[in-house]
């Protein structure tokens, strides 16, 4: 095992930063940690906190790990922002944001910002959870903005998935065209000291109403303010709440089963993409080919069906 995922298990806090730096950057050594420190995950209940920008996804986030603390939890906070140019745990308005909590030895806060593609970002992000999963937190907090693909995909790594939206900015329709609604196990309207919060309850309720999908949970819609914290005591109880109905369910066994299957999935076919393009077609061939595909000497069709049939000959 490495110096830092033994560190890491024994509960050193510079360990845990250490690994998810090295998970971030795509360091040598992040594997070896992750391998090593994979035993020792799934006890924590992960959450994700998801919903556009400016919603008040940090604020609320903040109060559930606050909610959780009271209880006893330790808490990891796992911040994804790819408009962020900041990485490395060093995005300044997090810090002052959750400047009480970062003070809190049972709280691990780290911000990731983008660093190559954002499908890279959501696997950091489900990596760094378990990284802190790994160093005792009971309680790993993902928020991530917007409601794009790999927010989907770093909510997919959740075992509880808030939705956050605001009332009169026709969030309730958004969510629905971005699919939002299939992965939200909890709603929080959050800004609820605004106007317009009847109206995006009733949206909510009637797409609800019509997607009988989970039957045994039908995901909450809540009120919360996020500013002064009014709400968030439901909102922590329903997320407990939550995770009881998986865990009697089955519904935490079979989503982490599909999760695990994914990551296997994933995995793979990186590992073969890489594999099959570095053998077949290192940079020179990767000219020549194409310069002969533009002089109109070869189709991009027949080289591509012929290079698969070099790969996997014999
Ligand atoms: N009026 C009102 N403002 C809020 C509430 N929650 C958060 N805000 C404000 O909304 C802004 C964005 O909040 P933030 O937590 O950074 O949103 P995020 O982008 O979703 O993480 C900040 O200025 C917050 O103070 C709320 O419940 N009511
Ligand atoms: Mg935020």
């Amino acid at each position: 095992m490495t110096d830092t995922a033994a560190d890491l298990l024994a509960g050193s806090r510079r360990a845990l930063a250490r690994a998810i730096t090295a998970v971030e950057n795509d360091a040598p050594e992040a594997e070896a940690i992750l391998r090593a420190v994979h035993p020792h995950t799934g006890g924590a209940h992960v959450i994700g906190v998801t919903g556009p920008p400016g919603a008040g996804k940090s604020t609320l986030t903040d109060h559930i790990a606050k909610a959780f603390r009271a209880a006893g939890e330790r808490v990891g906070i796992v911040a994804v922002d790819p408009s962020s140019p900041f990485s490395g745990g060093a995005i300044l308005g997090d810090r002052i944001r959750m400047g009480d909590l970062a003070l809190d030895p049972g709280v691990f806060i780290r911000s990731m910002a983008s660093r190559g593609s954002l499908g890279g970002l959501a696997r950091h992000a489900a990596d760094a959870a378990a990284l802190m999963d790994a160093a005792g937190m009971g309680v790993v907090l993902v928020e991530t903005v917007g409601v794009g693909q790999s927010e989907v995909d770093i909510a997919r790594a959740a075992d509880t998935t808030v939705v956050v939206l605001v009332p009169g900015q026709g969030d309730g329709v958004q969510a629905i065209k971005a699919g939002i609604l299939e992965i939200a196990d909890i709603f929080a309207i959050n800004k609820a000291d605004r106007d317009g919060v009847p109206q995006l309850e009733a949206e909510l309720n009637a797409v609800l109403d019509l997607a009988e999908r989970r039957p045994a949970w039908r995901p909450p819609v809540l009120r919360t303010v996020a500013k002064t914290g009014d709400g968030v005591a439901e909102l922590a109880e329903n997320i407990v709440r939550h995770l009881a109905h998986l865990r009697e369910s089955g519904g935490l066994e079979s989503r982490r089963l599909a999760r695990a299957e994914a990551e296997l999935l994933a995995r793979l076919e990186e590992g073969l993409r890489r594999r099959v393009v570095a053998a077949a077609l290192p940079p020179e061939r990767l000219a020549a080919l194409a310069a002969r595909v533009v002089r109109r000497e070869a189709d991009p069709y027949t080289l591509t069906a012929e290079l698969l049939a070099e790969c996997f000959a014999g």
